[in-house]
């Protein structure tokens, strides 16, 4: 089998990952959710790359870099960038990269400003309110994708 080359953006905030706001967000922290992720990506040979950022040009260069490094497949949890970021949307269009949008919450059961979405009309899908778990469902659709299975 081929190996597939996945990169895992995650957004502002995350890095506060079960310091705080459990009952949103569980009780993971980022650590245990990348650790999760890479040992899933060892089953299925995937090349993943996991990076948290703060700010929102960051994360627009890691997308470009993503085309250089002939990345196959992106999953991205933009945190609060989702409601704003026409960066991250022109971004992930120029890049060309089919990507997976992840939230940990149920956006839809929360105030309408989460309702909207600057990305999710152009993703493969969106996995919403599963906590840690969303990770590895959107890790698992994107590599069902690519893989054609
Ligand atoms: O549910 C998600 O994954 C979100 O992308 C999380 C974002 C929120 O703005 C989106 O609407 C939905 C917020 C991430 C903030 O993460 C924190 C983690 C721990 C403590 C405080 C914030």
């Amino acid at each position: 089998m081929n190996t597939l080359k996945i990169l895992v953006l995650h957004g502002p905030n995350l890095n506060l990952l079960g310091t705080r706001e459990p009952a949103h967000y569980g009780a993971s922290t980022l650590h245990d959710i990348n650790q999760q992720l890479t040992a899933l990506a060892g089953t299925l040979h995937i090349d993943i790359d996991n990076y948290q950022s703060n700010h929102e040009g960051d994360l627009v260069d890691r997308i470009h870099q993503a085309v250089t490094d002939a990345v196959d497949g992106i999953v991205i949890n933009p945190a609060a960038y989702t409601h704003t970021s026409i960066a991250l949307r022109d971004a992930l269009l120029a890049a060309n990269i089919p990507f997976v949008e992840v939230h940990l919450s149920n956006v839809h059961k929360r105030e309408a400003f989460r309702h909207k979405s600057m990305l999710a009309d152009a993703a493969i899908g969106v996995v919403a309110g599963f906590g840690a778990t969303s990770y590895t469902m959107a890790l698992n659709g994107i590599n069902q994708q690519l893989r054609n299975t």
